[in-house]
C-alpha cells in the first residue's frame, strides 16, 4: 500500500441546496460535513462558504467561524477556495488568505467557466501568490488546462511558491480541458518530478477520472462541489458517502488513505 491524501470539497460555489438538500452550505452544516467527512477517511476539506442567502461569499469573519467550528470537531486539514464564486471581485477573494488556513486554492488563470468567467489577472495572482509564500500558506494549485501549467511553473521559476508544489489538474469544467485520460496525462507527465498532485473530476466523469488519478499514483479529491451524484440517476446522500466511496476504491488499489498528520509532512504544510 502506498499513502494516498483524500480531500473533500464539501460545498463549491454553484450548487444550491435546490439542486441536492444535502449540500452544506450553513457554517454548522458546513462543519458537520466537515467532520462526517474526517471521519469517512478524508484528511483535507476544501471549504466555500457562503452567506445568509446561500450564495458565495469572501467575508473573513465567516471563514474564521468555519474555521472554528471545524477546528472544534476534528483535526481534519482546511484548504480555504479563494475561488470563492465567479461573482466575487479577485480583491476580495484574495482576503481569505489573511485568516491563515494551512492551505488555500491559487487559481493561476482566467477562463470561461460554464457560462460564466472566472477572473484571476496575472497581477493579482502574483500578489496572492507572495502573500501565501510569506504566510506559510501552501497553495493549492488548481490546473484546469496544460496553459495553466505553464503559468504555475512561471511562478515558481519567480520563487513565489514554496515546493514541493501542488497541483489538482481540474477535468471537466466548460472552458478548461475535457474529462479524458489524454488530457490527464498530457498533464502529469509534464509536473516537475518533486509535484504532488490529484485529479478534480467535474460532473458525470468524477468517479472513473478520481480512479484514473489514484491509479497514476495521484492523490484523490471528491465531494459535492465535484459531483452532486453518487452515481447516474442517484444523488449523494452527503459528502462522508463519497468519500466512503472513494476510500473504498483507493484500498481496493493499494492506496491507503492518511490522517491529517501523515498528510501534513507528505504535502509538507507548516
Ligand atoms: N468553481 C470555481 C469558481 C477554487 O476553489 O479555488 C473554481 C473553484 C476553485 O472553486
Ligand atoms: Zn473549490
Amino acid at each position: 500500500m502506498t499513502d494516498a491524501v483524500v480531500t473533500a470539497a464539501l460545498t463549491g460555489p454553484i450548487a444550491t441546496k435546490r439542486d441536492n438538500p444535502a449540500l452544506p452550505t450553513t457554517p454548522d452544516e458546513i462543519a458537520a460535513a466537515a467532520e462526517a467527512a474526517y471521519r469517512a477517511g478524508a484528511a483535507i476539506v476544501h471549504i466555500h462558504l457562503r452567506d445568509e442567502a446561500g450564495l458565495p461569499t469572501a467575508d473573513v469573519e465567516v471563514a474564521r467561524r468555519v474555521m472554528g467550528l471545524i477546528e472544534s470537531r476534528c483535526p481534519v486539514l482546511v484548504q480555504l477556495s479563494t475561488g470563492v464564486g465567479l461573482d466575487v471581485p479577485f480583491e476580495d477573494r484574495e482576503a481569505l488568505v489573511e485568516v491563515s488556513p494551512q492551505m488555500a486554492t491559487l487559481n493561476v488563470c482566467s477562463m470561461s467557466f460554464g457560462t460564466g468567467e472566472f477572473r484571476n489577472p496575472p497581477d493579482g495572482v502574483r500578489r496572492l501568490a507572495s502573500r501565501m509564500r510569506d504566510l506559510g500558506v501552501k497553495p493549492e494549485l488548481e490546473i484546469y488546462d496544460t496553459g495553466h501549467l505553464d503559468v504555475a511553473l512561471g511562478l515558481d521559476a519567480e520563487g513565489l511558491l514554496a515546493h514541493p508544489l501542488q497541483f489538482s489538474i481540474v477535468l471537466g469544467v466548460k472552458g478548461g480541458a475535457p474529462a479524458t485520460v489524454e488530457s490527464l496525462t498530457a498533464m502529469v507527465a509534464r509536473l516537475p518530478a518533486d509535484a504532488i498532485w490529484q485529479v478534480i473530476g467535474i460532473g458525470r466523469a468524477n468517479l472513473q477520472t478520481t480512479t484514473i488519478g489514484l491509479a497514476l499514483g495521484g492523490n484523490a479529491r471528491t465531494g459535492m462541489e465535484d459531483t452532486l451524484m453518487l452515481r447516474r440517476g442517484e444523488p449523494a446522500r452527503s459528502n462522508a458517502e463519497l468519500v466512503e466511496r472513494l476510500v473504498t476504491i483507493a484500498r481496493a488499489i493499494e492506496r491507503e488513505p492518511v490522517g491529517p498528520d501523515r498528510a501534513k509532512q507528505l504535502l509538507s504544510l507548516s
